[in-house]
C-alpha cells in the first residue's frame, strides 16, 4: 500500500473534506505494514474499498419552528461498511454536520465496531439542524420530519442507527414514535437508545461514559497506576460527559473540571452527585452553556468564561465533547500542568499532532474508537434483547460491558505492543479492528 498516493488521490477527489482525511490518514498510517504483509488484501484493493462509504442517502427535512416559520436543513444517513455486521452508528444533530463529518464517523465507527467482538458494520448519519435554543416541541417537529425520510433507509437487519451528538434518548424517542407510525410495526430492534419501559436496554445511556472509565482503568493498570484519588478533567456536559463523569467519581477520582463551549467550569473539591445529575438537565435544555451549573452551584465551583477543561491542573483528562476539541498547545498546556494521561472519549477527539506529542512526551494516550466503543457495544446488546424480546438487568449489562472492554483492551495490547514494551494504543486499535473488516471483506469476495 502507498499510504501517501491514497491520501493524494482521496484530497483530489473530496478537496476540503479534512475530518474524513484525517481519519482515514490516521487509519493507513497505523495499519500500513501489517497491510504489507497480506498481498491478498493489495490484490483484493481492500484499502481503496474500505476507505469509500457503501452508499450515502441525502435528503431534506422540512419542518415548521415555534413562530410558524417554515425551516428547511439537509439530512444524511452514510452506509459506510457491512462486512461484519449490519449498518450501525449514531445520528449527530449540530449544525456544523456535513459529509466530511459524517465520513469521518462513520469509518471510525467501522472499526470501532470491529473492535466490541459483537456483528455490526458502520454507519454515521445527522443533520445541520442546530439544536441551541430549540424549544421541546421544535425538537419534536424536526426529529419528526428528519424520520420521515430516513425510515426509508433503515430496519432492525439492514441499518440500525441511535443518538450522537444532539440527539439523545428524548430524540430518540420522538424519531421511534414517528417511525412506528410510518412502519405499523413495533418494531424495537431498528433504534438504539430506546427508553427502558419501551425496549431500550438498561445502561446504554451510562454505556459509553461507563466503558471508558473501564478502559481507563484497564489502561492505568497495565501502566501500574490506579484511578483512586486521580483529578479528572472533562470536557462537555452531554451524555458522555455524564457517564463518564459518575463512574470517575464511583471509581475514586476527583472531576476537577467540566467545560462547554462557553468556558469551564472549575470545581476544587471534585463534582457531586448533584452536579452530576443536573447535567442531563443542562443538556436538553438547548442552551449549550456550561456556567448554567455555576449559576446552579455557586458555592462548589468556579467558572472561567472562554477557556477549555485543559487550562485545569489534572491527572487525566477525558476529552468527552466533540472531534478535535484538544490541540498540540491544549496538550503542551496539560503537560506542563502534570498531565500524565489522556483517554479520548469522544471520537477523534485530539488533533494529530496532539496526539503524536502525547505520545512522544510520555502521556499515556488511548484513542476514541476503544475507549469510547462501551457505548456503540451496549447498543449492540440492546438489539440483542429487542431480537429475543427480553430485557436483561442492570447487573448483567453491566457485566458484558465490563468484559467488552476488556476484551477491547487486550486487543490493543495484543496489536499494539512496542518492542519496548509499551502499548501504542492508536496503532493497536487501528490494527485489530482493520484486520478483522479486512478480512471479512475479502472472504465475501469483490462487491
Ligand atoms: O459514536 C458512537 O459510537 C455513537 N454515537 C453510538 C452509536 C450507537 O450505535 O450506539
Amino acid at each position: 500500500m502507498n499510504t501517501n498516493q491514497i491520501i493524494e488521490n482521496l484530497k483530489a477527489k473530496y478537496p476540503g473534506e479534512n475530518e474524513y482525511l484525517q481519519a482515514v490518514q490516521e487509519v493507513l498510517e497505523s495499519v500500513e505494514d501489517v497491510y504489507n504483509q497480506h498481498p491478498e488484501f493489495e490484490k483484493a484493493r481492500i484499502v481503496e474499498r474500505m476507505v469509500e462509504p457503501d452508499r450515502i442517502f441525502t435528503f431534506r427535512v422540512t419542518w415548521i419552528d415555534d413562530k410558524g416559520q417554515v425551516q428547511t436543513n439537509t439530512g444524511y444517513r452514510i452506509q459506510f461498511n457491512s462486512a461484519i455486521g449490519p449498518y450501525k452508528g449514531g445520528i449527530r444533530f449540530h449544525r456544523a454536520v456535513n459529509p466530511s463529518m459524517l465520513k469521518f464517523l462513520g469509518f471510525e465507527q467501522t472499526f470501532k465496531n470491529a473492535l466490541t467482538t459483537l456483528p455490526m458494520g458502520g454507519a454515521k448519519g445527522g443533520s445541520d439542524f442546530d439544536p441551541v435554543g430549540k424549544s421541546d416541541d421544535e425538537i419534536m417537529r424536526f426529529c419528526q420530519a428528519f424520520m420521515l425520510e430516513l425510515w426509508q433507509c433503515i430496519g432492525p437487519d439492514q441499518d440500525i442507527p441511535a443518538g450522537d451528538v444532539g440527539c439523545g434518548g428524548r430524540e430518540i424517542g420522538y424519531m421511534y414514535g414517528m417511525y412506528k407510525k410510518l412502519a405499523r410495526e413495533y418494531n424495537t430492534g431498528v433504534l438504539t437508545g430506546k427508553g427502558a419501559t419501551w425496549g431500550g436496554s438498561i445502561l446504554r445511556p451510562e454505556a459509553t461514559g461507563f466503558g471508558a472509565l473501564y478502559f481507563t482503568q484497564n489502561l492505568l493498570h497495565k501502566a501500574g497506576k490506579d484511578i483512586k484519588g486521580c483529578t479528572v478533567a472533562v470536557s462537555g456536559f452531554g451524555n458522555v460527559a455524564w457517564g463518564a463523569c459518575l463512574k470517575a467519581t464511583q471509581l475514586g477520582a476527583k472531576v476537577v473540571a467540566v467545560s462547554g463551549p462557553d468556558g469551564v467550569c472549575v470545581i476544587p473539591d471534585g463534582i457531586t452527585k448533584e452536579m452530576i445529575d443536573y447535567m442531563p438537565v443542562m443538556r436538553t435544555s438547548n442552551r449549550n452553556k456550561v456556567e448554567d451549573m455555576y449559576v446552579k452551584f455557586p458555592d462548589k465551583c468556579s467558572f472561567v468564561p472562554g477557556k477549555k477543561a485543559w487550562s485545569v491542573k489534572c491527572d487525566i483528562a477525558l476529552p468527552c465533547a466533540f472531534q478535535n476539541e484538544l490541540s498540540a498547545e491544549d496538550a503542551k498546556e496539560l503537560k506542563s500542568n502534570g498531565t500524565w494521561c489522556c483517554c479520548e472519549v469522544s471520537n477523534m477527539g485530539c488533533q494529530s499532532d496532539a496526539i503524536k506529542y502525547f505520545q512522544s512526551n510520555g502521556v499515556l494516550f488511548a484513542p476514541g474508537k476503544a475507549v469510547n466503543a462501551g457505548g456503540v457495544a451496549t447498543s449492540g446488546l440492546e438489539m440483542t434483547q429487542n431480537a429475543s424480546h427480553i430485557s436483561w438487568s442492570g447487573k448483567e449489562v453491566d457485566e458484558k460491558l465490563h468484559f467488552i472492554m476488556d476484551s477491547i483492551h487486550d486487543s490493543c495490547v495484543k496489536y499494539g505492543t512496542q518492542p519496548d514494551g509499551t502499548v501504542d494504543y492508536v496503532k493497536g486499535a487501528n490494527i485489530a479492528g482493520f484486520m478483522k473488516v479486512a478480512t471479512a471483506m475479502l472472504e465475501q469476495g469483490i462487491i
